[in-house]
């Protein structure tokens, strides 16, 4: 088997739009399963996980693969929720096409639109299939015309449903016609006009991006179809043109129509170079020594864990290994082929061609496995959990058995993370949105019988200083014995955001012994972490210590580091102390209908939205910095305001002084919590 005789296919698109439905259908046509099953049955390939089928709908992005016209696909079935991204951002890395499916019925929708960004930026070519056309509202033409204006790309059918009829589907690329389950029906002879047109359309689509079949045309005026094929695999590959496909997943139409573009227009593994953590980037090639890609882990009850791997380079044979992460050795016994839960034992797996292997103890996702050498692929790109919150276990005895479990989870999905914070002394977990971490929850109870309760996180505010102030202050105890004495003068001045504390020992004469220097600074370390306003860590304070006394007999390390505590908290209070928020620029995608609502709720939520523009298909993006405080249950509240419809994303921007009430409430509720 060559690159050209694989495909590696990523399934994407808005939650619900049919994808899982879709693939049973093409596995079923490839011969891969004997019977396409419903989601209702909860017997499909590619929702095999006990979560999935209890809440009928993907989580992970599943593997499938069948045969066609004598080409490996391989296909990942991803959800479409955005709170399972990651899953779908990892298929994107290890796939040459996305096909993006839309629901006819439901249109374009905003997870869709997100996705067609991300793909963008990959440049990855795609093939759209718009499901659903057996549904009422189903309208080709309407649906070609969204998604030119929606996603501004030259869109092209390759079949069309006759008279609207899902069950009557043309294909313009080979002019045949089929019906459901892809069963032969009558020749159709159009009396419109309408097919010959659009197939006019693809032949002058084909011609234009090849001056040697733009010749070719101009001479002949037409194109014979092998020719029609190169020009449309060029323009798919270049991303100049997107094929469009109708088809319905519940009558089983189109889908043979889908499988052929897949073999015949779509780009092989290979088509491009594998990118480098270096920035280099290195060519397919079946020659060379053995290199893969782990693009996922999981773990299975019945196989332990499993590593999912793209193979980049030479074959990949049972034998011995180097994780390169780490430099260590790997003995590969058993590679598999993989059928959503089912692995069947391979011998090997050829260049460009995805697979898994299992007990692979040190192997993680984004590791890169080598015959020899010492390359590392680039690691995925996956976006930055934006839901977080504070978690404990029910019974203060499962604490431990909790964070194994969580770090396991965490292992697997980069993008759910769980680490316990030193400064709010809380053990956070942050996932895509609720539905991601409320599903992890979920399985901890089922799994291991651990109830946790969750909590708003505490928000990291921290403290500082307005303008400069001077203080002094002297530690002076005499109780028997020896006494303690130390005194020290210090100023204070406000640094830039981020420069954190700067000590600057600014003592003529040796007012103060060298030997207590150490002591002054432990004091001035210790108190920077606990401010004196509301508690929180104090930042971005310069401290210059210019003059002291000490004692002969009365003077300590300890007197002194008490001594520079006191002197701090001193000037601090005339300082104009403040508290510090920290901010988030937040980007949103909602539909318009809903974005007065978002819009009211952000002006209450403090922030400050800097960009507003619409991104096709009726859907607005908004980006705004927000305090991080004003958003900690924003995934429940977004939900709330778009009936479900919304997305956002987070990043962390800076912190900023609070004022006025906002300031005092916290200040307020730190001497509650006290
Ligand atoms: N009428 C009709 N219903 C369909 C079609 N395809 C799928 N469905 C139904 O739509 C619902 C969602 O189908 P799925 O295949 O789970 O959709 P999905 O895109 O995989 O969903 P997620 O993975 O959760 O994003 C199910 O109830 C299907 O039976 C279709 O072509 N026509
Ligand atoms: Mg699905």
């Amino acid at each position: 088997m060559a690159l050209k005789d694989i495909r590696n296919v990523t399934i994407c698109g808005h939650g619900g739009t049919g994808k899982t439905s879709l693939v049973e259908q093409m596995m079923s046509r490839g011969g891969a399963i004997s019977k396409a099953e419903s989601i209702e049955s909860g017997r499909t390939v590619s929702d095999f996980h006990e979560d999935e089928i209890k809440h009928q709908i993907s989580i992970y992005a599943s593997l499938v693969n069948l045969p066609w016209k004598g080409v490996k696909i391989n296909i990942l079935d991803t959800p479409g929720s955005s709170d399972f991204v990651g899953e779908v951002v990892s298929s994107f890395r290890v796939a040459e096409t996305a096909v993006v499916v839309i629901s006819a019925s439901a249109g374009i929708q905003v997870e869709t639109i997100k996705l067609w960004r991300r793909l963008d930026n990959r440049k990855k070519p795609r093939v759209i299939f718009v499901n659903k056309m057996d549904q009422n509202r189903a309208d080709f033409r309407k649906s070609l015309d969204d998604i030119r204006t929606t996603f501004k790309v030259t869109a092209i059918p390759l079949n069309l449903p006759l008279d609207g009829d899902a069950s009557r589907i043309l294909n313009i690329l080979h002019m045949k016609s089929s019906g459901p389950e892809g069963k032969k029906i009558e020749a159709y002879s159009d009396a419109t006009g309408e097919t010959e047109t659009w197939r006019e359309k693809l032949i002058e689509m084909a011609a234009e991006g090849d001056d040697e079949l733009t010749e070719k045309f101009f001479d002949n005026g037409t194109l014979e179809n092998s020719d029609i094929l190169k020009g449309l695999r060029e323009g798919l590959a270049d991303n100049t043109f997107v094929p469009v496909l109708y088809g319905s997943a519940a009558i089983g139409s189109g889908i043979q129509d889908l499988l052929d573009i897949l073999v015949e227009l779509c780009p092989p593994p290979g088509c491009e170079d594998e990118p480098l953590e270096s920035g280099e980037s290195l060519p397919y090639h079946d020659s060379k020594p053995f290199s893969g890609f782990v693009y996922k882990t999981s773990i299975d009850k019945f196989s332990g864990k499993i590593s999912y791997m793209k193979v980049v380079r030479g074959m990949l044979k049972p034998s011995e290994f180097i994780n390169t992460r780490i430099g260590k050795k790997e003995r590969i016994t058993k590679i598999f082929q993989v059928n959503g839960k089912s692995l069947y034992e391979t011998p090997e797996l050829k260049t460009g061609d995805l697979g898994a292997i299992t007990k692979l103890d040190s192997v993680l996702t984004n590791d890169t496995i080598v015959a020899a050498g010492d390359i590392r692929y680039k690691s995925l790109a996956l976006p930055i959990p934006v839901h977080a919150m504070a978690i404990d276990t029910e019974v203060k005895s499962d604490e431990n058995k909790m964070n194994d479990f969580l770090h396991r989870i965490a292992e697997q999905d980069l993008t759910f993370t769980i680490k316990f914070d030193e400064e709010t002394k809380e053990t956070i977990v942050s996932g895509m949105g609720e539905m991601h971490v409320n599903n992890i929850f979920e399985k901890l109870l089922h799994e291991s019988k651990i109830q946790v309760q969750t909590r708003k996180p505490k928000v990291p505010y921290r403290e500082t200083i307005t303008k400069g102030a001077e203080a002094e202050y002297t530690h002076k105890k005499q109780s028997g014995g020896h006494g303690q004495y130390g005194k020290v003068y210090i100023r204070i001045r406000p640094l830039q955001r981020g420069e954190e504390f700067e000590l600057a020992n600014d003592i003529k004469g040796g007012a103060i012994s060298k030997g207590y220097l150490p002591g002054i600074e432990k004091g001035l370390r210790e108190a920077m972490t606990e401010g004196f306003l509301a508690g929180y860590p104090m930042v971005d304070i310069g401290v210059s210590v210019y003059d002291g006394k000490e004692h002969p007999v009365d003077s300590s390390e300890m007197a002194f580091k008490l001594a520079a505590k006191m002197a701090l908290k001193k000037a601090y209070e005339s300082a104009g102390p403040v508290i510090l928020e920290p901010l988030v620029s937040l980007t949103i995608f909602v539909e318009d209908q809903y974005l007065g609502e978002i819009l009211s709720d952000l002006s209450v939520k403090r922030a400050r939205v800097q960009d507003q523009n619409p991104v096709g298909g009726g859907i607005q993006c908004v980006k705004a910095i927000v305090p991080q405080g004003e958003l900690l249950t924003y995934a429940i509240d977004m939900k709330a305001l778009t009936s479900g419809t919304g997305a956002y994303e987070l990043e962390f921007s800076h912190y900023d002084m609070v004022r006025g009430k906002v300031a005092q409430d916290i200040i307020a509720a730190s001497q509650d919590s006290k």
